[in-house]
């Protein structure tokens, strides 16, 4: 076990907050996590592993905050005094930032740089060092400039998401070269899972699958189904932000699987697994389209793997089968078709996924 490993996480309640966390409470790690204020609880994700702080031994500890309050942030730091910062906060949906973009603005960029600087400060002053993660996006590269898209592909932002992210990814290597700082960026392409939030595309279908094959739906909108992603599975995702903080140098990564697919592909695997036909059921609605759109996004992570012997483990087919039975599974349904079910399970962790669900 490490000794005095002590991660401060924000956006913990967010898909890869949540798993992150796992992660590092089994690493050994004391996890603190940043939380907003709401009116009804947003802890879903992670109530599975938090205990009553006035517990002995526990090692998962919540604090109330946000990325738009500085003077919190600060405190939050001195408090905590982390080893290591992930920022994974932000108003994370592509589509939304067009309609709240000074708020993405100042959520995901400023709120990055907020978070630097009180790094900056803290360590200056304490002479701790605290290393830190910016959860970068592939979106940062949106028109396409080249494929497939890696560390040294222009980046050409088509949202104000995007452009925010990439406002937070230089500041991000600034504050690294200007004050020596252990910062990092990973660029992560899209990564999915059983805990992705109901309104992005891949989640929205699982979700609808289940719901027609429960009766509880008869159809599902959607936007612009050409688009084509580069999709892979979060828990892959979440442990390769850990190993750039383990690296003896701060550096910037790309995290893809190496393989696109079009939306239309996704439905059709999801739809096909309960043995239905998407096109019976999926009704055209614009409001899903973007003013602007990312059409082809597929990353090479080979410097990934060459320096941190990463690798994805979850393959496309395999990443859709366990959201559609991870959905079916929280309707109370079996999956229609006991083959395609069980090869699914063939990774490990795809299998405790789907056992703890
Ligand atoms: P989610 O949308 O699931 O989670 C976002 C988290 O940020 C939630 O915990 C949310 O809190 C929190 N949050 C939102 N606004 C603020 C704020 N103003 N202050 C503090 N916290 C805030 O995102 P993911 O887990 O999918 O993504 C994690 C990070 O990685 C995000 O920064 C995202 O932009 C980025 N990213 C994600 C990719 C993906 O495919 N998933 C790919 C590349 C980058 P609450 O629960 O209260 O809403
Ligand atoms: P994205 O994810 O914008 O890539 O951002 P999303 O799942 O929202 O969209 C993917 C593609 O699907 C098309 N699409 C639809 N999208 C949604 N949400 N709803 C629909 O009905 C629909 N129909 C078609 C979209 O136009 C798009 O082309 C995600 C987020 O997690 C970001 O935070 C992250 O940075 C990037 O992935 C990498």
């Amino acid at each position: 076990m490490m000794q005095n490993k002590r991660a401060l996480i924000t956006g913990i309640t967010g898909q890869d907050g949540s798993y992150l966390s796992e992660f590092l409470l089994e690493q050994g790690y004391e996890v603190h996590g940043i939380i907003r204020r709401t009116s009804t609880f947003n802890t879903d994700r992670i109530d599975h592993i938090y205990e009553d702080p006035h517990k002995q031994g526990v090692r998962l500890f919540l604090h109330y905050g946000d990325l738009t309050d500085g003077t919190t942030l600060r405190r939050i730091l001195e408090e905590v005094q982390p080893t290591e910062i992930y920022n994974l906060g932000a108003q994370s949906h592509v589509r939304v930032s067009f309609d709240s973009p000074e708020y993405t603005a100042d959520a995901v960029g400023m709120g990055t740089l907020r978070l630097l600087e009180a790094i900056r400060d803290y360590q200056g002053r304490t002479g701790n060092q605290v290393r830190f993660y910016q959860a970068g996006s592939s979106e940062m590269f949106g028109l396409v400039q080249a494929v497939p898209q890696k560390e040294t592909t222009p980046f050409y932002p088509r949202s104000p998401y995007a452009c925010a992210k990439v406002y937070a990814h230089w500041q991000t290597v600034n504050h690294r070269e200007s004050y020596d700082m252990f910062a990092c960026n990973g660029i992560l392409f899209n990564h999915e899972s059983p805990r992705r939030g109901e309104t992005f595309v891949t989640r929205k279908i699982t979700r609808a699958v289940a719901r027609i094959v429960a009766g509880k739906q008869k159809d599902l909108y959607m936007g612009n189904l050409d688009a084509k992603r580069d999709w892979g599975y979060a828990k892959d995702y979440v442990r390769a932000m850990w190993m750039m903080l383990q690296q003896e140098k701060p550096n910037d990564y790309v995290i893809a699987t190496g393989e696109t697919h079009s939306v239309k592909e996704f439905l059709q695997i999801a739809f096909n697994y309960v043995n239905l036909n998407w096109q019976d059921y999926v009704k055209f609605d614009e409001r899903y389209l973007r003013p602007a759109e990312v059409d082809l996004l597929i990353g090479d992570s080979t410097k990934a793997q060459e320096q941190l012997g990463w690798k994805p483990s979850v393959t496309f087919e395999q990443l859709v089968s366990l959201m559609v039975e991870a959905d079916l599974k929280a309707l109370g349904l079996t999956s229609p078709n006991a083959q395609v079910a069980e090869s699914v399970k063939d990774n490990a962790m795809i299998r405790q996924e789907l056992g703890a669900l």
